[in-house]
């Protein structure tokens, strides 16, 4: 098995992304079959279980309460709701479910009380759990990891420079800590981010750079293609091309040879020899599910029918890991802190930024 490093540097992988197609396609295949079963593909469900309103100024995001977008805002959802949505995935053939909240960072209450109590109630379906909420203390993870959560996701989004033209309101170094108090417990980081935002090749290879050298490298990266939402700041940006898709899949699997390369958000403009492109070029892992957190997705019926033409097989849960045991709330060693945590918050200003908050404002 070759080994995984965590020296790449800008260089080395713009060197890969922009090797002749077909020699990248052949290396990143040759390395996706050392470390995997090139005819599995494990597949998540997305679930939004609180959506809208968000205070962050994120440039690519539907859910930011200063942008006007048309999506319907939601408080969080019930135990018993979130119960019956993993169940429908678990049906249709999801091994995991990752629970999206619009929020910036974690706030220690009901709500996140709430949350943990999700956590135990899919990990006891035997279902891999996955949350998304924002920054997180070393504290809040303890907890997230008590109550049996298997993966946290947190995206980096694009490189440290490029990060700066696209979200005023939080710190790349906040992203990165948030990551290490993960690090911390037993729970498996899912870290990757958005081509399409208008960055240069450079930004998707720094963006690289932040995620190989992490040490151990993440256990699932998404890529991300913008979903160009209107009201957001990113709004006219062009799709990206499936060339780039294949390129940023391709070199992910190269410089992060034993992680899930996950084809995220942009499928629904993916063809299917474009996402079978991406899969022979390393890509291990899907979004099912006719809805992302907020804009659509393929349905889970032609998402199969791929499956089956392509010779695909969905991975079983716990394959790579073995399932968490699930403390109880009585139980729990970790205690709720009352942390209001200081997220950094830089507060330069992104003209695009300001001139989607200013439309919105005139709209409202
Ligand atoms: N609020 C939390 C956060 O930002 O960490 C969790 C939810 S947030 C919606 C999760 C990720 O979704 C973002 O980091 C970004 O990579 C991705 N995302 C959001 N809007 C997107 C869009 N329009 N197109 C592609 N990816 C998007
Ligand atoms: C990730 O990298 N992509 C997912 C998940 N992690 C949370 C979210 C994509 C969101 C796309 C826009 C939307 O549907 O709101
Ligand atoms: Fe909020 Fe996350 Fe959307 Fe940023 S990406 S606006 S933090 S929901």
């Amino acid at each position: 098995m070759s080994e995984v490093r965590h020296n790449w540097t800008k260089e080395e992988i713009l060197d890969i992304y922009n090797k002749p197609l077909m020699e990248l396609l052949y290396e990143a295949a040759t390395i996706h079959r050392k470390h995997h079963d090139p005819n599995t593909v494990q597949v998540s469900t997305l679930l939004s279980i609180k959506t809208g309103g968000c205070p962050e100024d994120c440039g690519y995001c539907p859910q930011a309460a200063r942008y006007h977008t048309d999506i319907e805002g939601n408080d969080l959802m019930s135990v018993q709701q979130v119960k019956a949505q993993a169940l429908r995935a678990k049906s249709s053939g999801s091994s995991r479910v990752c629970m999206g909240a619009a929020w910036r960072n974690v706030k220690d209450g009901p709500e996140f009380d709430q949350v943990l109590e999700m956590v135990r109630t899919i990990n006891k379906l035997d279902m891999e759990v996955c949350c998304t909420l924002g920054m997180v203390t070393e504290n809040q993870a303890k907890r997230l990891a008590e109550a049996g959560l298997y993966a946290y996701n947190h995206n980096l989004d694009s490189s440290e420079e490029y990060y700066k033209e696209v979200i005023s309101t939080r710190g790349f170094e906040d992203r990165l800590e948030t990551i290490d108090n993960v690090r911390k417990t037993n729970v498996t980081v899912c870290s990757g981010g958005i081509i399409g935002m208008g960055e240069k090749v450079e930004d998707r290879a720094g963006m690289l750079v932040a995620l190989s050298t992490l040490n151990p490298q993440p256990e699932s990266v998404p890529i991300n293609a913008l979903v160009a939402v209107e009201g957001t700041p990113l709004e006219d940006q062009e799709p990206v091309s499936i060339w780039d898709m294949v390129r940023m899949v391709a070199t992910t699997r190269i410089v992060i040879p034993e992680t899930q390369v996950r084809l995220s958000a942009g499928r629904t403009q993916m063809t299917r020899e474009g996402q079978a492109m991406c899969f022979f070029a390393g890509a291990n892992s899907i979004f099912a599910g006719d809805k992302l957190l907020t804009t659509p997705n393929p349905d889970v019926n032609e998402d199969m029918e791929m499956f089956k033409l392509l010779g695909l097989n969905p991975q079983k849960p716990f394959i790579k890991k073995m399932q968490p045991q699930t403390v109880e709330a009585e139980d729990s060693k970790y205690q709720d802190l009352g942390e209001k945590p200081k997220w950094t918050r830089p507060d330069h200003k992104i003209d695009r930024n300001e001139e989607a908050k200013q439309k919105a404002k005139a709209l409202k």
